[in-house]
Order: C-alpha cells, then sequence, then structure tokens
C-alpha cells in the first residue's frame, strides 16, 4: 500500500479564534478569502543531539507550537508572502524567479527553501502564484525547530496549490535537502518529525531509509522546555556546519585508517555499517586513530593526502573554509556515545522498569554533559538552567536541538511539575532581563503531538 500523505481535516474557522484572526486579516490583505491553511509543528528533542546528520537515530517528539500559513492559488506567477507578526517584512517575487540568499538568512528564505524542494522535485516549470499568510507561534532559534516548520509548511503549501501529492516520508526528505538551500548542512530529524509526528508518542527517527517508530513515554514522567532567553541563528553563524564538517572528516579519518574508499564516506554510521562492529567498538576505535588536541587543516590534509584547495572544494561547506582548528576526537566520541543514549532511552521506555524515571534522566544528564564538555554547544545560560532545573526536580535536563542558546528539555515527575514551574519561574526568570525574559519567559510542560495537516474550511 503506497504510504499516506498529511491528513486533511474540515474546520470552521469561525471555531478557531487562531484562524479567524488570520481569516480576517488575510481578507483585509489580499480582498479574498484562503482557500486552505497548512500547519507543521515545531519539535523537542529528547534525546540524539547532533547525530541525525551522522546518520544515527535521534528521539523527538512534535510540540502543539506550530508554523500555520494561510493559502490562495492565484492565476498570476506572483508569489506573494505576508506575516502576522510585523518584524517579519512582506516579500514577493516571481515564481519562475526563486533566488535563496545564504549569506543573509532572511524569514521568506526559508518559505523558499520548501517552495523550491517541490518545484526541483517534480521538475515544475510553471508553478501556481500564490497569496500566503503566516503565523509562527513556535520561539525561533532556540532549538525547537521554527526554521524547519516552516520549510515543511511551505513545502506543504506548494505541493497543496499545484495539485500533487507525496506521503509524509516523501515530504520530510524533500524538505531535509531544501532547507540545505538556505545554507545549513543539517540532518533530517526536524522535518521528518513534523510530518510524521502523533498525538502521544515520542518516535524514533531513523536514516537511510527514513522511518518513524512510536516510542511510548512514562505515563508519569512530564517534559518541560524552558528558553535560556539566549537565541541562536544556525544559518547566520558557522558553529553548526563546523560540527558537521567535524564528524565529517573524523568519519573520513576512520574510513582511511580501515582501509575503506573513504572519498565516499560522508558520515559516522557509514564507517560503522562499513566495518559491522557496534558502537561501543567504534569508541575504542576513535580512541586508536585521534589525538585529543585539535587538528588544523594542514594536518588533515596531510593525513588524508589532499590538498589545501581539495579540502576547502570538496569536503568543507561556504562557510566554514576559514576554519582553522578542527576537534576530531571530542567530536567523534560524543557521536557515538549519544548515539547509545538514543537506543538505551527507547529500551527503557519500552521494558519500562520501577525506576524509568530516574533512568531516563541519567541518559538526559550524560547527554548533556557530552554536549557542554566534547561538543561544546552549550553556554553559560544554558549550563545554569538545567542546574536550576535539576536542583527543582528534574530527574534529568539537557539542552535541546543545536543547542549555543535556546531551550532546554527536562524531565519531571508529573507530581513535582507544579513546584518546578513555579520554582524556575523564580530562579531563573525573575532575576533576568531582556525581552525574552521579560515579556514572554517561555518555560512550559509540553506533549507529544501531531504532525503536519491542511485544513479545509467546511
Ligand atoms: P530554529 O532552531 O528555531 O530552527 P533557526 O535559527 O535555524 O532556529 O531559524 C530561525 C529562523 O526561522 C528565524 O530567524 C526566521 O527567519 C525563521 N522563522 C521562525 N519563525 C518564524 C515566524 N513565525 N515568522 C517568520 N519567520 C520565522
Ligand atoms: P534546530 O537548530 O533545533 O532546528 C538543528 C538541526 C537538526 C539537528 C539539531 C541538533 C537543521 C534544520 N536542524 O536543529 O537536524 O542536527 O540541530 O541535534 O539543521
Amino acid at each position: 500500500m503506497a504510504e499516506e500523505g498529511p491528513s486533511i481535516r474540515l474546520i470552521q474557522a469561525a471555531e478557531h479564534p487562531r484562524l479567524l484572526k488570520m481569516k480576517e486579516m488575510f481578507v483585509s490583505k489580499f480582498g479574498s478569502v484562503p482557500e486552505f491553511y497548512v500547519r507543521a509543528p515545531g519539535r523537542v528533542n529528547l534525546i540524539g543531539e547532533h547525530i541525525d546528520y551522522c546518520g544515527y537515530a535521534v528521539l523527538p517528539m512534535a510540540v502543539e507550537q506550530d508554523i500555520l500559513i494561510a493559502v490562495e492559488p492565484v492565476k498570476s506567477q506572483t508569489f506573494y508572502l505576508a506575516n502576522t507578526n510585523s518584524f517579519y517584512r512582506d516579500f514577493s517575487t516571481s515564481v519562475n524567479d526563486i533566488h535563496i540568499n545564504k549569506t543573509k538568512p532572511q524569514w521568506h528564505n526559508y518559505f523558499l527553501c520548501g517552495l523550491k524542494g517541490i518545484q526541483d522535485h517534480f521538475n515544475l516549470k510553471n508553478l501556481t502564484g500564490m497569496n500566503c499568510l503566516l503565523d509562527g507561534i513556535i520561539p525561533p532559534s532556540s532549538g525547537l525547530s521554527s526554521s524547519s516548520a516552516l520549510v515543511c509548511c511551505a513545502g506543504l503549501v506548494t505541493l497543496r496549490a499545484n495539485g500533487l501529492s507525496l506521503s509524509k516520508t516523501e515530504l520530510a526528505e524533500i524538505c531535509t535537502k531544501s532547507e540545505r538551500y538556505i545554507g545549513t548542512e543539517g540532518g533530517g530529524m526536524d522535518q521528518a518529525i513534523s510530518f510524521l509526528g502523533e498525538e502521544g508518542m515520542a518516535k524514533l527517527i531513523e536514516f537511510n531509509p527514513l522511518r518513524a517508530t512510536d516510542v511510548q513515554l512514562p505515563s508519569e514522567a512530564s517534559f518541560v522546555i524552558a528558553h535560556s532567553c539566549v537565541e541562536m541563528n544556525k544559518a547566520a553563524t558557522s558553529h553548526f556546519n563546523t560540527r558537521v564538517m567535524e564528524c565529517r572528516l573524523a568519519a573520513k579519518f576512520l574510513a582511511k585508517y580501515k582501509g575503506l574508499k573513504w572519498k565516499e564516506i560522508l558520515c559516522l554510521k557509514e564507517v560503522q555499517v562499513k566495518l559491522g562492529v557496534n558502537l561501543e567498538e567504534m569508541l575504542l576505535l576513535v580512541e586508536e586513530v585521534f589525538h585529543l588536541e585539535p587538528y588544523s587543516p594542514e594536518e588533515i590534509c596531510k593525513c588524508l593526502e589532499i590538498s589545501l584547495e581539495e579540502l576547502r572544494t570538496q569536503i568543507l561547506s561556504k562557510n566554514t573554509q576559514d576554519v582553522l582548528l578542527f576537534k576530531l576526537y571530542q567530536r567523534a566520541k560524543h557521536v557515538f556515545s549519544e548515539a547509545a543514549r538514543v537506543l538505551q532511552f527507547k529500551k527503557i521506555c519500552e521494558e519500562a522498569p520501577a525506576n524509568s524515571i530516574q533512568l531516563l534522566g541519567d541518559l538526559m544528564n550524560q547527554s548533556h554533559v557530552s554536549c557542554r564538555t566534547l561538543y561544546e554547544c552549550s553556554c553559560p545560560e544554558l549550563d545554569r538552567l538545567v542546574d536550576i532545573c535539576r536542583q527543582f526536580g528534574a530527574q534529568g535536563s539537557r539542552l535541546t536541538g543545536a543547542g549555543w542558546g535556546g531551550c532546554a528539555v527536562s524531565l519531571v515527575p508529573t507530581d513535582k511539575l507544579p513546584d518546578l514551574l513555579a520554582n524556575v519561574q523564580k530562579a531563573y526568570y525573575q532575576s533576568k532581563k531582556g525581552r525574552l525574559a521579560v515579556e514572554k519567559p517561555c518555560l512550559f510542560a509540553t506533549k507529544p503531538g501531531g504532525g503536519a495537516l491542511v485544513f479545509l474550511e467546511a
């Protein structure tokens, strides 16, 4: 049986305050009513950080917060994009003239990534024009995947406006590839869970081929998202891509050391699969192959027997060509140990021993230590926040998403939830200044939510 596409739900906009507000704004902006709406959710990753782009399984759940777009296909070949938030300026272009600016990741470029993904997949010469109004409620640049939700939403909008269909898995794969037009070399976790998320279920997401397996979280556990009040845009900095490149180089080193065809290898999991060994053996290999000191580009070229020019043009991304130090030992050690923690987390959820919450919490704490010390993707604010969450009753707390700011996710026994929320509010947010702490402090409990949907007015 062919895999299903995203569901279509019939609604009455009048019964949904957010849709109704959007509809009114759409009418005043475009002078017509939307033909359909699409929503795509953000996500919180429970465990498995910075390993999706290395080919390893991750364990996220979709959140309720989403990107919602109201759409009217139009006869002209003009694409017009507006936002309910005036911070994001209107944008318009001809649908036959799509350019994505990698050097300045303005918001409309994320939409264009999704649109171009569908255009390229079907090799569409004549896309339909569209009037679109977007409303987003995922805190941006905070590790909850607002960018991917926007790309996925735009992909599904373009698909439907052009009368086409695809399965959720195909959509996730296309949007994963097309988000890279913005310049970040991400894995596929965010797009997969945005399409494949289901209410009540966290998911183990595996790659090559992409698949999602239900993970039932313990019923007495609550998951709390807390914002560190620091934002970090992946596409505007090179932190993220530097880590992807360090992992890519580590994979090539390990493959060369073991006599594999290393030039073809792009990620660490490929090396493990080709060697046919387990994660503990990969960790031993890391100790054998790498030194602790960072590698210079010159040393990398010497070991791989390539020129600096080849390193820059054939291996590194555009925004990492001037990086001077690559920490291969530390990054590879994080990836293999984090990949093992994901599998242990899933096993504990399945076997549900009496001390599940403690065991899962321990894994989350270990994950944070690894992100902070080996992967160096935390920041002082996040470290302070996870400490405060643990101090007030979280069994486990860790940064979630890319890091260097953004959110922490904590595992809290449900009976301790009200106290934790009140105490973290006091201890972390009350003393903080700035827009994110004062105007809209982001601290809430969350449950696994559903994936992307199309809404039609009944
Ligand atoms: P995240 O970790 O949330 O994916 P990124 O820094 O990768 O963060 O992407 C955030 C970017 O996505 C924002 O700078 C903005 O361009 C875009 N974005 C997110 N939410 C919205 C929104 N509601 N409206 C417009 N653009 C948005
Ligand atoms: P965020 O920054 O949370 O959207 C990014 C990547 C993920 C994954 C995580 C780290 C993109 C679109 N997303 O997520 O694929 O690598 O960092 O685990 O690049």
